[in-house]
Formats: structure tokens, C-alpha cells, sequence
């Protein structure tokens, strides 16, 4: 039986051509997605409607090929879960109610109530798995408690995560019980992804990066081993990739203490680095600016190849370092593609 590229990576081989995909693939920079999400109403309805997240989700599988699809949908869905209000303000981003106190904190539900509200992105993943090409393999995700927390915790999206940082150096016992609540529901929510279809989970830590010391190994180390590790228990055969997002140094050995079979990298460091101080762990993915992109032209193909020969003759995951942005050119995305085939 053909086993799909991205899996034969995750499980540790070697490949002469690398998988591809790309982070946020499904997105305003497609005229599709631009019109489904029109039809839809507004981001949440789409992420909530099966049907279209799943069609979504398939447009660049379609327009591309890319060897892996990830699940639409988004990681403030688990603190709505949770009780908080969730809603996307047009051209700015989401905007959560806040949190600001440790009673407001006991107003949150509980982690297994969280399936009320996410039942229909199960859906979405069973709709996924029956219609995705065979070839292709099925990410589900979810945000990682320190970065959910931030959003919960400053109601938006903040350039230094200062709000977050404020709660936790006033009140680390509040601010501790609100990640276990985050780490408990996010292990609920991956564990019925898998039993839904999604063949890999990867855990989003967007802002490990602003943790330091022993901060990172409390909420950023501790809180994706401890997801890791139930997922482990229960689905010992799905690979899992982290993405502590400009961690740096400390990429060394964060799948070796986490358990994670591949960790992701963003583009603020290098691919020789990596390739020598974190890819020994296992799988890497990553890891082109996502401004090439927009840019494209012959440094979008030489960084491409690049990237690729670097990694090559160990396990690696083709992928941007964060998120293609609206104004990226999807001309450009095929010649990434064909680069990196090519390299
Ligand atoms: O259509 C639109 O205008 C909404 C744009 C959009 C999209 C396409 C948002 C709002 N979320 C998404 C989908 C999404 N978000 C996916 C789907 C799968 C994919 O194609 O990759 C995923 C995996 C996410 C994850 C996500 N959401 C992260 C982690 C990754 C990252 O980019 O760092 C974060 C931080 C969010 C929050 C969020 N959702 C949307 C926006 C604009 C933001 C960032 C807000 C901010 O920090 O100010």
C-alpha cells in the first residue's frame, strides 16, 4: 500500500523530494476562498458551515497539489468553546471578551463541554476524509495553551502579548489553572479530531517565542508534552508537530522533551543552523519567509532550493515560516512548488 509522503516523513524517511503544504493555504490570497467566504457570511460561519470549510480546505489541494490539507478552521474556536464571546471584526481581526481576573477565570466551562460547539468541525474533517485525494494526508490543529491564553486573556491579538505576560507574573496560580483548563480541552479536541479522520495534529504556539526561562518550560515545554502525551496514550500511531514559533535555541531538543514527531520552524533561523542543531531529533518542517511569496522572482526559487538541499538526506516537511499573507500571489506559490521539486 502507497503510504502518503507527509506520513513517510513524520515516521522518520528520508525522502528525495520533501512534502509540501503551506501554513494558512486556505486563504484570502485565493479568489476562491475570497468567494466561498462571501458566501458563507463571515469568517465564523465558515468556519462553522461543514461544507464549505471542507470545500475551503480542498481549494488549494485542487489549484496545487500540496501533499497535505489542514483542517479549516481556527484556534479561537476552543476559548468560544469555552464560554468566551468570539467575533472577527472586518479588516482589524478577532476580538474575544477578556479576562482579567481569577473569578472570571471560574466562569469558564468545563474542558469536555467544549464538543457542544465544535461538533460540527468534526464534520468538516469527516467530509475531509472521505473526499481528499489519496495521496493526500489530513492535518487537524489546534492553538497551544499559551497562545490560546493570550487572546483569552487580552480579548486580541497583541504585539508583545503584554496582557498575558502581566496576568502571569501577578497571579502564576490563576494564570497555571488557566492553561491546564486550555491544555485539558485541547486535549479533547485534537483526540475527536483523530477520531474524526485528521491523520496529524500540530499545535500552535504562535507566541512561544516571548516566553523565557523557566516561562517557556512551564507553558510553552510542559503544556504541549502534556498533550502530546495523552495523545500518545490514546492514538499512539499519529504523528504530532509542534510549532513553538521563534523559540530559536530553544528548537534544540523541544521534540526530544515534548515527544513531538516533527517540530516546525519559522524563518528567524536559519536552515543550515537547523539542520545541524535540531533536525538530529527527527522531522523538521519549514521554513521560507512567507514574503517570497508576495515577491516571488529568482530569490523565491534560490531560497526555495535552498531550504530543500539543506534538509536533504534527513526527514523534512516543506513549508513557509508562518502563514502565507492576503497579498501573496498564488503564481508564485506554484513556483515554489515546482523549485522545490526541481532542487
Ligand atoms: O478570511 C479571513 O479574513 C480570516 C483570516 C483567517 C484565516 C484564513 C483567520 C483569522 N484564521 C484563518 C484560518 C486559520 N487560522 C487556520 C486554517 C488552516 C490554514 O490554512 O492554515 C489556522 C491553522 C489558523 C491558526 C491561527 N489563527 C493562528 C496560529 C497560526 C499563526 O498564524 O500564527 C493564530 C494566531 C490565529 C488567530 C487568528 N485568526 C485569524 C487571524 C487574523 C488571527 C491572528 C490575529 C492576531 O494575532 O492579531
Amino acid at each position: 500500500m502507497m503510504t502518503k509522503i507527509l506520513l513517510r516523513a513524520l515516521a522518520g524517511e528520508a525522502l528525495p523530494t520533501p512534502p509540501i503544504w503551506m501554513m494558512r493555504q486556505a486563504g484570502r490570497y485565493l479568489p476562491e476562498y475570497r468567494a466561498t467566504r462571501a458566501q458563507a457570511g463571515d469568517f465564523l460561519s465558515l468556519c462553522y458551515n461543514p461544507d464549505l470549510a471542507a470545500e475551503v480546505t480542498l481549494q488549494p489541494i485542487r489549484r496545487f497539489g500540496f501533499d497535505a490539507a489542514i483542517l479549516f478552521a481556527d484556534i479561537l474556536l476552543i476559548p468560544q468553546a469555552l464560554g468566551a464571546d468570539l467575533w472577527f471584526v472586518t479588516g482589524e481581526g478577532p476580538r474575544l471578551s477578556t479576562i482579567t481576573d481569577a473569578r472570571q477565570l471560574g466562569e469558564l466551562k468545563p474542558a469536555d463541554a467544549i464538543h457542544d460547539t465544535l461538533s460540527p468541525i468534526y464534520e468538516t474533517i469527516r467530509i475531509l476524509s472521505r473526499e481528499l485525494p489519496p495521496e493526500t494526508a489530513l492535518i487537524g490543529f489546534a492553538g497551544a495553551p499559551w497562545t490560546v491564553a493570550t487572546y483569552m486573556i487580552a480579548g486580541r491579538g497583541t504585539p508583545d502579548q503584554g496582557p498575558a505576560h502581566a496576568f502571569k507574573n501577578a497571579d502564576r496560580v490563576a494564570f497555571s489553572a488557566l492553561i491546564d483548563r486550555i491544555t485539558e480541552a485541547t486535549i479533547l479536541y485534537l483526540s475527536a479530531q483523530i477520531d474524526a479522520g485528521a491523520e496529524v495534529v500540530k499545535i500552535f504556539d504562535s507566541w512561544a517565542g516571548s516566553l523565557q526561562g523557566a516561562d517557556f518550560d512551564d507553558f510553552a515545554l510542559t503544556p504541549a508534552r502534556r498533550i502530546i502525551q495523552a495523545l500518545k496514550q490514546r492514538h499512539p500511531n499519529v504523528p504530532v508537530i509542534a510549532f513553538p514559533r521563534e523559540a530559536g535555541d530553544r528548537y534544540i531538543g523541544f521534540a526530544r522533551a515534548t515527544g513531538a514527531d516533527c517540530v516546525a520552524l519559522d524563518n528567524s533561523v536559519s536552515a543550515e543552523w537547523a539542520a545541524e542543531k535540531v533536525q538530529g531529533d527527527g522531522c523538521v518542517q519549514g521554513n521560507l519567509a512567507p514574503h517570497h511569496m508576495v515577491t516571488g522572482g529568482d530569490e523565491l526559487i534560490a531560497e526555495a532550493q535552498r531550504i530543500t538541499r539543506a534538509f536533504r538526506g534527513r526527514p523534512h516537511i516543506f513549508n513557509l515560516g508562518h502563514g502565507i499573507t492576503p497579498d501573496a500571489n498564488p503564481e508564485n506559490v506554484a513556483a515554489m512548488i515546482e523549485a522545490v521539486r526541481s532542487a
